[in-house]
C-alpha cells in the first residue's frame, strides 16, 4: 500500500499531523501507532498520581476556537484520563480513527533512494510505502529501566511508570520499594503511600518541588477562558515556554529581601511551573537562581518533621529548574508518615537487587512491588528505537552515534523526507508540548505543500545548516543555568552509554518559531528541494 505520507505516533502529534496533512493538504495519510489506541504517551503513563504539569486551559490544541469551545477539562492540570478522552473527542469530530492503524509497531523505515520513497516496515511484518514519514513518537515514550544487578531475581512485581498496567496496581499490604525522585516519583509516592503498608523511597538526586495545588476549575474561571480563548492563545504562542502566564520582567536585584520573600510566597501559594516564572534571571543568574533554591529548601525543611529526612531531601546539588521542575500534590508531607521512609542513595548505594528486595550498601530492604519512576530515553530513545535509514542505507543509529545531529529538530541531513516532530534540537521538552507541536505540524504542512505547489519531490536538510544548527542549540543551553547540570536528562545523562548532548533547544519557543517562519519565508533556506 502506498501513502503520500505516514505518520508514525496517535498522540497530540500525530492527530494534528493527520488532519493537517489529510483534510488541508487533501493527501492520502497513515498513521501507525504502538498502542492500543489514542493518547500517545497518555495511553502508557497511568501511573498513580499521573497528572499533566501543564495547567488544562494550555495543555490542548489552539488550532480551532470551535474546539475550544466545546471542550473544558474539568481540573486545574489534566489526569491521562481526562487527556484520553480529549484526544477521543479530537478524532470523532475530525472523523481521525478512520486513517489510524493501532496495535501496530515500526519496526523499520528505510529510504529507498531510487523509488525516491519511504519503505515502512512493522513489527509483524506488515509494508507500506510513503513519500513522506512523519515521526510524531513522543519525547518521553521510551521507558528507562535501570540495569540494576538482580532485577531478574526478584520474587515480587516491578512496574515501570511509564508502562503501566491498565487495570491498575493494588497496593494495599504491600511493601512498595520506589526508585526515582523526579516529577513521576513526586507524584507517585504520595498516592502508593496512601494505600501501601510501607514505602520506601530510593532517591539518588534529591529534587526541588513546588505544590501544584489541583482543583476542580471553577465555573467562572471555565467562562474566563472560553471567553479568552485568543488571548490565552496569543500568549502561549509568544512566550519562551508556550504556557499561558508571562515570564515577570524583573531581575531578582531589582527587588528588596523582603519584596522578594513575599513574591515568592505569592507563587508558592498559587502553585505550578509559575514559580519559575517570578523572576526573568532565575534561570540565567546563579546568584539570582540562590534564593529561589534557598527558599525551596527552607520549605522542604519546615514540612518536613524527621530532621535526618529534611537533610536528604533539601540536600539539592542542581540550581532550581537547571532540571525539571517537578509540582507535586503532598510529597514532602508524604514523608511525615509512618508508613514511608527515604533511603538517600547518595550515603547508601543500591548495590543489587535480590529475590527479597533491594540490597543498598548498609542495609536489606525486603519489598513486595518495585516502581521504577526512573524516567525514559528521553528524545532520541523513541527514534532510535526503529531501524532508521537515509540515502545510501545509512543508519541514524549511526549518525547518532555521537548524539543526535538535526536541523531544526525537523530534518536529518540524509533523510529526505523525514520530519520529526518535536525532535532532538527543538524546544519540545521545555515546552508546554501541545504548543510546539502545533508549531512543528503546522511548519511540516506548509513545507510539504510548498513542495508540492512547486513540484519538488523531496526536502533534505543540508549538513551545514545542521552543524550550525547544533552550534546554537549548544549556545542557548549554555546561556542558562539548564548547563550547570550535567547529570540531567536533557544531556542524556540518565541512561547508561548515552552521548551527553544538550538536546532540547533552550532558546525559547517565541525565537525559535520566528527562526522557522524566516527559514520557510526565505524560500527553506538550509533545506534541499529537489525534484524527482
Ligand atoms: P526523570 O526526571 O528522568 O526522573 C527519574 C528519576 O529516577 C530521577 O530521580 C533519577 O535520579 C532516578 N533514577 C534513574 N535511574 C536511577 C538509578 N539507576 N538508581 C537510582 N535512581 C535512578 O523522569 P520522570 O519520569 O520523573 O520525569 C520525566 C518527565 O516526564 C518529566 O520531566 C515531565 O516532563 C514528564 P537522578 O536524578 O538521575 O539522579
Amino acid at each position: 500500500m502506498h501513502f503520500d505520507a505516514v505518520v508514525i505516533g496517535a498522540g497530540f502529534a500525530g492527530l494534528y499531523q493527520l488532519l493537517c496533512l489529510r483534510d488541508r493538504l487533501g493527501l492520502k495519510v497513515q498513521v501507525i501507532e504502538a498502542g492500543g489506541d489514542l493518547g500517545g504517551t497518555w495511553y502508557w503513563n497511568r501511573y498513580p498520581g499521573a497528572r499533566c504539569d501543564s495547567e488544562s486551559h494550555a495543555y490542548r490544541y489552539f488550532f480551532s476556537r470551535e474546539l475550544a469551545a466545546e471542550w473544558q477539562a474539568s481540573e486545574r492540570y489534566p489526569g491521562p484520563a481526562e487527556i484520553r478522552a480529549y484526544l477521543d473527542h479530537v478524532a470523532r469530530k475530525f472523523d481521525l480513527r478512520r486513517d489510524i492503524r493501532f496495535n501496530t509497531r515500526v519496526a523499520a523505515a528505510h529510504f529507498d533512494q531510487a523509488a525516491g520513497l519511504w519503505r515502512i516496515q512493522t513489527e509483524a511484518g506488515g509494508r507500506c510505502t510513503a513519500a513522506f514519514l512523519i515521526t510524531a513518537v513522543g519525547c518521553l515514550s521510551s521507558a528507562n529501566v535501570p540495569a540494576i544487578a538482580g532485577l531478574a531475581d526478584f520474587r515480587g512485581k516491578w512496574y515501570h511508570t511509564g508502562q503501566w498496567p491498565h487495570e491498575g496496581v493494588d497496593f494495599r499490604g504491600k511493601r512498595v520499594g520506589q526508585i526515582g525522585t523526579g516529577s513521576t516519583g513526586i507524584q507517585a509516592a504520595p498516592v502508593i503511600a496512601q494505600s501501601a503498608a510501607h514505602l520506601t523511597v530510593f532517591q539518588r538526586t534529591a529534587n526541588y518541588s513546588v505544590p501544584a495545588r489541583n482543583a476542580p476549575l471553577a465555573p467562572e474561571f471555565k467562562r474566563w477562558a472560553r471567553e479568552h480563548f485568543e488571548q490565552i492563545r496569543e500568549i502561549v504562542q509568544s512566550t519562551l515556554n508556550g504556557h499561558a502566564f508571562r515570564i515577570e520582567q524583573r531581575n531578582v536585584a531589582d527587588v528588596t529581601p523582603a519584596e522578594r520573600q513575599a513574591i515568592y510566597e505569592a507563587a508558592w501559594e498559587k502553585g505550578g511551573l509559575q514559580f519559575r516564572a517570578t523572576f526573568k534571571d532565575l534561570l540565567t543568574d546563579r546568584a539570582a537562581n540562590a534564593t529561589a533554591a534557598e527558599f525551596l529548601k527552607a520549605r522542604i525543611r519546615a514540612v518536613v518533621k524527621d530532621p535526618a529526612t529534611a537533610e536528604a531531601l533539601a540536600d539539592i546539588d542542581h540550581p532550581y529548574a537547571a532540571k525539571r521542575p517537578p509540582i507535586d500534590t503532598d510529597y514532602f508531607e508524604t514523608f511525615n508518615r509512618p508508613n514511608v521512609t527515604l533511603v538517600n542513595l547518595r550515603q547508601d548505594p543500591i548495590e543489587c537487587i535480590t529475590a527479597q528486595g533491594i540490597r543498598t550498601k548498609s542495609s536489606r530492604h525486603p519489598l513486595d512491588i518495585i516502581v521504577f519512576a526512573t524516567g525514559f530515553d528521553a528524545l532520541t530513545g523513541p527514534l532510535l528505537k526503529m531501524d532508521i535509514r537515509g540515502r545510501g542505507g545509512r543508519s541514524l543509529r549511526e549518525d547518532w552515534k555521537g548524539g543526535p545531529s538535526t536541523y531544526l529538530g525537523l530534518q536529518v541531513p540524509g533523510y529526505p523526507n523525514l520530519f520529526t516532530i518535536t525532535g532532538p534540537g527543538s524546544p519540545s521538552v521545555l515546552t508546554n508540548m501541545p504548543v510546539a507541536i502545533e508549531q512543528h505540524v503546522e511548519w511540516i504542512t506548509e513545507c510539504i505543500g510548498h513542495l508540492r505547489k512547486t513540484g519538488m519531490a523531496t526536502v533534505e536538510a543540508s549538513d551545514t545548516a545542521a552543524t550550525a544548527w547544533g552550534a546554537q542549540v549548544d549556545e542557548a543551553a549554555r546561556a542558562t543555568l539548564l548547563w550547570d547540570a550535567k547529570h540531567s536528562w536533557y544531556f542524556g545523562a540518565n541512561v547508561a552509554g548515552k552521548p551527553q548532548v544538550f538536546m532540547p533547544y533552550a532558546g525559547g519557543l517565541n525565537k525559535y518559531r520566528k527562526i522557522c517562519q524566516g527559514i520557510a519565508a526565505r524560500g527553506y533556506e538550509g533545506f534541499v528541494l529537489a525534484r524527482a
